[in-house]
């Protein structure tokens, strides 16, 4: 039976990657952790502790005291946070990957679980259908710890033969969970205020085509992934994975089809410049011959869901 460590269970992935996998793995065999208090949502759907993912130690007692066998490790500092403090983006975002693989080798666990970003690629990548290996010169201490990450991965694996898999996720829409600090938040920030205040003020310009996924999807990839027998798996640094592409003008359109009056306007601030070193569009067709990935939600199917699940839920 998998015994499953979640680190990092009560951000905008974690809360529902956690419901899901219990869902599989049975309540009690996934282990939700991070260093805040428990989300909501967790309470009482199965075992919570508290943990920081910098205190490797802490996480190798876990593993001990609980008989863990594969680990999610999704504790990170996200673009436009992470270009705050840059120096803390980096020690967040590596150290606790390096930890946990060595913890991986040391323990032999069965699998580990680390996302990765469409943050790896900059302005010097194709920017259309970005291809799954291309050329990659991250400008965000995010991406540049995420593409170091995937090499990071790929390393363990070569070298000790760690079962470590990873996605490279494109922005990420959730009705149940919150964003937290990244340069797509604005897709999620919309519906909130459509709803709210029947108006958005967009931190990225009109025409900001970015990669984006609705949560069900990236959940179902995720778990979809993991199970895939090892063969399947051919590459280790991170698989891009893609559903829909959109801008804040062209969400705002779909938006309107629901709220007549929705006005949104533009002002653009220092995650602008992120967005424009990011992919437009993602090709992943590595790992939809691989493992078999498909997208359910485009943006019309995603906007319904959105908004009927956020006036439902208020
Ligand atoms: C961010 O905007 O930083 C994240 C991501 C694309 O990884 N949502």
């Amino acid at each position: 039976m998998e015994k499953i460590l979640i680190i990092g269970a009560c951000g905008q992935i974690g809360v529902e990657l956690t419901l899901a996998l219990r869902k599989v793995y049975g309540d009690g065999n996934v282990l939700a952790t991070d260093i805040r208090e428990e989300h909501p949502l967790l309470r009482g759907t199965g075992p919570y502790t508290t943990l920081n993912a910098m205190d490797g130690a802490a996480i190798l007692d876990t593993i001990k005291k609980n008989g863990i066998t594969q680990v999610y490790l999704l504790a990170a500092l996200l673009s436009a946070t992470g270009e705050k403090d840059p120096k803390k983006a980096w020690d967040i975002n590596m150290q606790s990957l390096i930890q946990v693989l060595d913890l991986g080798v040391q323990e032999k666990l069965t699998k580990i679980y680390w996302p990765s970003s469409i943050a790896v690629f900059g302005p010097t990548t194709p920017m259309e259908h970005t291809p799954q290996a291309t050329v990659v010169e991250p400008r965000t201490v995010y991406g540049i710890s995420k593409y170091a990450g995937e090499l990071w991965c790929q390393y363990y694996h070569q070298r000790y033969g760690l079962d470590v898999r990873s996605l490279r996720y494109p922005g990420l829409i959730s009705w149940k969970s919150e964003p937290g600090g990244g340069t797509t938040d604005y897709a999620v920030e919309i519906y909130h205020e459509a709803l709210k205040h029947g108006k958005y003020t967009s931190f990225l310009s009109e025409n900001t085509y970015l990669p984006m996924m609705y949560m069900d999807d990236a959940i179902r990839g995720t778990i979809e992934l993991m199970e895939a027998p090892q063969d399947r798996i051919k590459t280790r640094m991170s698989y891009n994975l893609s559903a829909m592409s959109f801008s804040p003008k062209e969400i705002a359109e779909t938006i309107r089809y629901h709220i007549p009056d929705f006005a949104i306007d533009y002002a653009p601030d220092f995650r602008q410049q992120i967005a424009d070193g990011w992919p437009k569009s993602i090709d992943d067709s590595a790992a939809r011959q691989d493992w078999g990935w498909q997208h359910e939600y485009d943006l019309n199917k995603m906007t319904h869901e959105m908004l009927k699940n956020l006036q439902n839920r208020d």
